[in-house]
């Protein structure tokens, strides 16, 4: 039971709702100046390249191919943004972490995430993806350190449960938990969810309904997030 009274069976009951409204693409930045004007609240992907974002975008709202996920690491090079029935914006983000990409063109997408994530009002929650067959990755604990400084109220996900047995999974989880411990704007549970086979997707989407439920933003104000810095016209 959570604090304003929902059970979590309420907030999967909602998250079910909310996720079978229709979804759309909006839009793509590919910097500030692109984004779209504040609109509804924000969950936003963040993650390393393959880890399954664009992937989980798609699994969440049931729609095989909304977020283009690719076989090509660091496919998604821009902020994209989807349209969630009027109600709330999903944000698709760059993945970091893959060396291939051209370093000029890696910073920017990386400065354009890190500018978005510090400064965006709307944004209630992030999801940070997590490859479960590896787990924490050093880039990850910078990206959770960034998260931390920016007071972003963060969960992580594992993603990919389907390729993990079992007891590595459980293992996973629970060392990835007690790293999360360590940072203050991380939430203190681990998601282990496969877009493959929707395993966790239904613990997810309850977990959107929740933040929606107005608990996260308040978390966010009292961890004293910069309010979003007025651009010059
Ligand atoms: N087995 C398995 N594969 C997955 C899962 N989710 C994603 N993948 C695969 O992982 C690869 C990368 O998926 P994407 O969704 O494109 O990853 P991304 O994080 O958006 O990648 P970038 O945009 O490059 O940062 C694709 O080949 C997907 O099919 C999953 O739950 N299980
Ligand atoms: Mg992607």
């Amino acid at each position: 039971m959570s604090s304003s009274g929902e059970s979590s069976a309420d907030f999967l009951a909602a998250g079910r709702k909310l996720f079978s409204r229709p979804c759309r693409f909006e839009r793509v930045a590919a910097d500030v100046d692109g984004l779209p004007p504040a609109g509804p609240p924000e969950i936003a992907f963040v993650g390393r390249s393959n880890v399954g974002k664009s992937s989980l975008v798609n699994a969440l709202t049931g729609r095989r191919t909304l977020a283009r996920a690719s076989h090509t690491p660091g496919r998604t090079q821009q902020l994209a943004f989807f349209d969630l029935g009027g109600v709330l914006r999903l944000v698709d983000t760059p993945g970091y972490g893959f060396a291939a990409i051209a370093k000029d063109q890696a910073a920017a997408a990386r400065a354009l995430t890190r500018e978005y994530l510090c400064r965006r009002g709307p944004l209630i929650r992030v999801f940070l993806l997590v490859d479960g067959r590896h787990g924490l990755k050093d880039s990850d604990e910078e990206m959770m350190a960034m998260l931390d400084e920016a007071a972003a109220s963060y969960a992580i996900v594992l993603t990919k449960r389907d390729e993990v047995k079992e007891a590595e999974a459980a293992a996973r989880r629970q060392g990835v938990l007690s790293r999360a411990r360590a940072h203050r704007a991380a939430y203190p549970e681990v998601f282990f969810a496969s877009a493959r086979t929707g395993e966790g997707i239904a613990d997810l989407r309850g977990h959107v309904a929740e933040a929606l439920s107005g608990r996260i933003g308040a978390e966010r104000r009292a961890l004293g997030a910069r309010p979003e810095k007025a651009r010059p016209d």
